[in-house]
């Protein structure tokens, strides 16, 4: 048997994908290796086979494509080259590789993936609900000019109104006889709403709040279903449950309901095929029932309204009575606006069980998670018939131990259940709703709660881990979780800025610049890819782009900082997924945005187009920077020139030499307009704020001989704070690398450890379990900050998380003039190493598989290294070694030893190729 297996097979980022519509879809594998201490593993060659069915896969006959011996160590992103796919098409494959010993390897793996309905002709279904899909008029966002109180007012008007206007969820159904076997089904569905499917009294697919959220007018992604096991000859019965969601439901512009349309429709065909291979169809049409249920009502932000004893026993079976039903409204769909579900659908991924129960007040019971997450309750409850129980939920709690609601604004937040009273304990989760809170609250029932009574379910885009951190310090340990945390909870089918208020929108500066640091955390390619296709559906036909997406009633660009995500982004996954597809996709994208840009400020500084809003209210600046005004001039020139530099790599990258050259061009002309607008001899920066330094010097916009001069202004601010940043959403994410990057690790380490106001750890001694959204948002002096705007889980702040995988623990990929090094197929192992934590431990699966990387430093002078360079990957070590030390690989002199080679000393960093492998140098430091 062969000692490499090959692992991990997986297209457009998915296993076994059902339903896709790219297409030429992409394949990418990853090696393992079960040899211990096996060095150099490579592969030299692979054989993709792709067929029918999965015998004509491993007999190798009647394929569809077999792409033959191709000569490449290329692992991932390698693209179907066979006949043209049809719609449904399901196609197993397999892949062969050969390694640096041309040994042929196979694997038992077989993985497929199925085509979804490519073409407007595919669709026979119809739209279904109580009325005709009546639009909303776009009207802009007429609270933007009102003043904070009046906003307040205003939206608390608005959610009274939705709430005393609300109606209930939809139920539609239908039953259907069926005569023979069904060998094969699918369903195609989707929904202006959100909806649950049940066939034969069993719910079809675990994802919740499907189709999730796009922008309703341009795109609506539909699921794909293989639902063959649910159905049965004879009766059979189809239930589907309608809420309003995103789509009809509040969702900011102000507490407004109705954002994309009046009322809720559902879309659905099935697709049958019997034994004898003819063919069925059943889909949504007149021939529907439409009626209320159990959910009274339901909205993202309101909560939902549940009364049970309005179930029936059989819902969606054949024999659920539904004589009293009404006839549905069924009218043609504009198939031009399906387009297949990309990415992972949001699913329950934790339970969490309460820590602790109290009751401030007679009847009022408050249970602690512990953990400030995002989902709901599970509610075991005994009640009886009629009677109801409360729950409401928040993030923080009030000195005397109440809830803490002002926070969530207009968002109500509320479930209620209402008992049937069968004598047992009821079970209640709601489905059409989500909260942000650690804490819930029990009300109004007539039985006496226990901590049994609840858990807390969590729920998230499926987004599997990637990352690991552990270090020395408890304090960094947490933060680590606080930053998990806070993106578990905003990455709900789009990255949202918080969870728990009446806003929960895809702010594009937050995504920016948290952007790496959830590429760390978990695998977001497919999230991203989906965010992606809405950033460009959002793009303006001007080419500006919009703060957020999916835009909402927003009629404006957004803002430096802001907009800037639409090349960001991209740059980002190209680089941590060697998706250079995206970059090819998104370039018109990427280059009309820029050129909006220049075409308006012909004199290379950005200052027309970045006040959305009219008012210039929406120019954010360095958005909850504390005790610093960084010049938003500033902030708009250096965030033009960074994402102008961006543009010449992303145009290099692709072989676009004459772009490359032409934004190159752009870039110096930027930056020399801002050297002239902003930067005096002595390299002091317009403002003199941290931010403004540390932008500057990272997006390198600097005359070389200033860089230590601003380098110093910039630490200089840092210790007149008393070793404090002050930094917002825009620059938080560079402080650290930069300081790093010149040669103050030291100052690095002291921000990161800081436990005084404001720092990361200020928080973390609050007791905080996930990201604030500011600095301040509780402080010992002051209490809570303005509840007009303060969440507690916010990721921004976050993104120190980057610097502590990236230069902490110090992986890092490579990118390759082509990209051909990127997706950590040539890593950097670039440890910092620092007194200030006595060992450090991570690991990041990228997608060629699990790098590592750990140090410690003990009391003898010993420095220790162990990485692991995954198979079919390579890599740089820079460590430091100081005049005179000497290094051992696994106890031995490391020029001895294979896969390793000393490739040049620069200064005290000693720089190493490795091959693929498991490594453990130890540096002894010259007594
Ligand atoms: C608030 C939030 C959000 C930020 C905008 C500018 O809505 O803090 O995260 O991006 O302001």
């Amino acid at each position: 048997m062969s000692q490499i297996q090959i692992v991990h097979l997986r297209c457009e980022y998915a296993q076994n994908p059902l339903g896709i519509d790219v297409e030429q879809p992409r394949f990418s594998w990853q090696l393992a290796t079960s040899q211990p201490g096996r060095r150099g593993v490579r592969q030299t060659a692979y054989r993709i086979l792709a067929g029918p069915s999965q015998q004509q896969v491993e007999s190798g006959e009647d394929l569809l494509w077999d792409s033959g011996k191709v000569p490449s160590d290329q692992s991932i992103q390698i693209v179907y080259a066979g006949p043209a796919l049809r719609s449904r098409q399901r196609v197993y494959w397999t892949v062969q590789i050969w390694d640096e010993e041309d040994q042929r390897v196979t694997t038992n793996e077989l993985a497929y993936w199925e085509m979804g309905l490519l073409h407007a002709s595919d669709w026979s279904a119809e739209w279904i609900g109580s009325e005709v899909f009546r639009p909303v008029q776009t009207k802009p966002m007429e609270w933007l000019n009102l003043t904070p109180e009046q906003m307040i007012q205003h939206w608390q008007d608005l959610s009274q109104q939705a709430l005393a206007s609300i109606t209930p969820s939809t139920y539609l159904y239908k039953a259907v006889e069926l005569h023979q076997q069904v060998v094969r089904a699918r369903v195609y569905s989707t929904a202006r709403g959100i909806y649950q499917l049940a066939i034969n009294g069993q719910r079809v697919g675990a994802d919740l709040f499907r189709p999730g959220w796009t922008d309703y007018n341009q795109r609506l992604q539909y699921q794909t279903y293989d639902i063959t096991p649910l159905l049965q000859v004879g009766g059979n019965g189809f239930g589907l449950i309608l809420a309003d969601g995103w789509f009809a439901g509040v969702l900011s512009g102000g507490g407004q309901r109705h954002n994309y349309g009046m009322s809720t429709q559902a879309l659905l065909q099935i697709e049958l095929t019997y034994q004898d291979g003819s063919q069925q169809r059943i889909i949504s049409d007149a021939s529907w029932k439409i009626s209320h249920g159990p959910v009274r009502y339901a909205d993202l932000y309101l909560g939902e309204f549940y009364d049970a004893r309005l179930e029936w026993d059989d819902w969606a079976t054949a024999a659920l009575d539904v004589s009293s039903w009404s006839e549905v409204v069924a009218e043609p769909v504009d198939a031009a606006l399906l387009s297949a579900q990309i990415g992972p659908t949001v699913q329950r991924v934790l339970e969490l069980e309460p820590i602790s129960v109290q009751q401030p007040e007679a009847g009022v019971f408050i249970f602690d998670l512990g953990q400030n997450m995002v989902g709901w309750v599970r509610l075991r409850m005994q009640g009886g018939e009629g009677t109801r129980v409360r729950i409401r939920y928040s993030e923080m709690l009030n000195p005397d131990g109440t809830l803490y609601t002002t926070n969530l604004r207009t968002a109500c937040s509320t479930d209620t259940y209402i008992f049937k009273g069968t004598g047992t304990e009821e079970v209640y989760e709601p489905t059409f709703t989500f909260h942000g809170f650690r804490y819930v609250e029990l009300t109004e029932m007539d039985c006496t709660p226990v901590l049994s009574s609840l858990t807390g379910i969590v729920v998230q885009s499926a987004t599997p881990g990637a990352g690991h951190f552990e270090c020395s310090s408890p304090l960094v340990n947490q933060l680590v979780q606080n930053i998990q945390w806070g993106q578990r909870g905003n990455f709900l089918d789009v990255p949202t800025d918080c969870p728990q208020r009446d806003e929960r929108l895809g702010w594009a500066g937050d995504a920016q610049i948290f952007a790496r640091t959830a590429t760390y955390n978990a695998d977001v390619a497919g999230f991203f890819t989906k965010w992606l296709r809405d950033i460009a559906d959002a793009q303006f036909p001007s080419g500006g782009i919009p703060n957020i997406v999916p835009a909402l009633t927003e009629t404006s660009v957004g803002a430096p900082g802001w907009v800037d995500v639409a090349i960001i982004l991209p740059w980002t996954l190209s680089r941590v997924y060697g998706d250079l597809r995206l970059l090819e996709q998104y370039y018109p994208m990427m280059t009309r945005a820029i050129e909006f840009l220049t075409i308006n400020n012909p004199q290379h500084l950005w200052r027309a187009q970045r006040n959305g809003g009219g008012n210039g209210a929406w120019d954010f600046g360095d958005w909850l920077s504390i005790d610093a005004q960084t010049s938003k001039d500033v902030l708009a020139d250096a965030f033009y020139a960074y994402s102008v530099s961006l543009l010449a790599s992303i145009a290099e990258t692709l072989g676009k030499d004459e772009d490359a050259q032409k934004y190159q061009e752009l870039f110096q002309q930027i930056k020399a307009a801002f050297n002239a607008a902003h930067v005096s001899a002595d390299g002091h920066i317009t403002g003199d704020t941290q931010t403004a330094y540390v932008l500057a010097l990272s997006f390198h916009l600097l005359p070389e001989e200033l860089r230590p001069a601003a380098t110093h202004y910039l630490v200089d601010d840092i210790q007149r704070k008393g070793g404090h940043l002050s930094t917002g959403f825009l620059g938080v994410g560079h402080l650290l690398p930069a300081l790093t990057e010149h040669g103050r690790l030291d100052i690095a380490y002291q921000l990161l450890l800081q436990e005084s106001f404001p720092s990361w750890g200020y928080s973390i001694r609050q007791g905080a379990t996930t990201i604030w959204e500011r600095w301040d948002g509780w402080t010992e002096e002051k209490g809570f900050q303005d509840a007009s705007m303060n969440s507690f889980n916010h990721y921004s702040l976050g993104s120190v998380g980057d610097w502590l995988f990236r230069y902490v623990a110090g992986i890092e990929t490579d990118s390759g003039q082509h990209g051909e090094r990127s997706g950590y197929k040539h890593i950097l192992f670039q440890p910092h190493i620092h007194p200030a934590l006595s060992f450090v431990k991570a690991s990041y699966d990228s997608i060629h598989g699990r790098i590592t990387s750990a140090w410690d430093l003990n009391d003898a002078g010993f420095i220790h290294w162990r990485g692991t360079v995954p198979p079919n990957t390579t890599a740089t070590l820079l460590l430091p070694v100081c005049e005179g030390a000497s290094v051992l690989e696994s106890g031995d002199p490391i020029e001895e030893v294979a896969g390793i080679t000393l490739l040049k000393r620069e200064g005290e960093l000693h720089v190493y190729h490795l091959e693929s492998g498991d490594y453990h140098l130890s540096v002894k430091q010259p007594s």
